[in-house]
């Protein structure tokens, strides 16, 4: 199967890491949405990233949908708990990373995609104060309840974590200053060490092999 999409696209990374913690095996095209546009409707007519290209051809995309496929031919591996209780931590973790990396990518697409004079200033400051509300809760969850960055513990909840706050801090540090987030910093610096990150860095790298 083959990965198409930027590792500078949160969504984009997660699969990258999550496959290699499934121990699956897969190439990686690293198209830009925007610069390759028309290469990538040739793949997936609607050009969203990531999108995943199965052996039999069809097409998938959102990471979260590529995740669960990712999951299903992985099994029995599995990066989510199966006990109720604590499967519904982690899709509220899960909530507030997605959450966090919506709004952090429509700021960058505020000041990226539009004229200075057409940014909506209105707009800018809502989805910033969202970003912020989204990693404040994680910082929050963070003091009493640590996330595992242990390879062997790693879980799904952990990944988007740490894949969210790395993007903000590589696209709009300002806005997400690192001192309000000492949990969430240290927590990323962490999980960047690990080889299955090192194997996906953000940014316009191609994945190559196993980690
Ligand atoms: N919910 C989707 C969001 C994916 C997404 O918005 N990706 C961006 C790249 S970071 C994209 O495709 N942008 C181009 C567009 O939306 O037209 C997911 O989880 O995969």
């Amino acid at each position: 199967m083959k990965l198409i999409g930027m590792l500078d696209s949160p969504y984009v990374r997660r699969v990258a890491i999550s496959f290699q913690f499934l121990g699956l095996k897969f190439e990686h095209q690293s198209l830009s949405v925007f610069r390759t546009f028309a290469e990538f409707s040739r793949i997936n007519p609607v050009v969203k990233a990531p999108t995943l290209v199965c052996d039999d051809g069809e097409v998938l995309m959102d990471s979260t949908l590529i995740i669960e496929y990712a999951q299903s031919l992985a099994r029995p591996r599995s990066l989510m708990p199966s006990a109720p209780k604590e499967l519904q931590h982690d899709l509220c973790v899960i909530g507030l990373a997605l959450a966090a990396t919506e709004k952090s990518v429509q700021v960058v697409y505020e000041h990226g995609l539009r004229p200075p004079e057409k940014v909506h200033a209105p707009w800018l400051n809502r989805v910033t104060d969202q970003t912020l509300a989204a990693f404040g809760e994680l910082e929050r969850k963070l003091t009493t309840r640590p996330l595992p960055v242990d390879r062997s513990q790693i879980t799904q909840a952990s990944i988007t974590v740490a894949v969210a706050w790395h993007f903000s801090q590589q696209m709009i540090p300002s806005a997400i200053p690192a001192t309000q987030f000492p949990r969430l910093a240290a927590f990323s610096e962490a999980s960047e060490s690990l080889p299955e990150f090192k194997a996906a860095p953000h940014g316009d790298s191609t994945y190559i092999g196993d980690a």
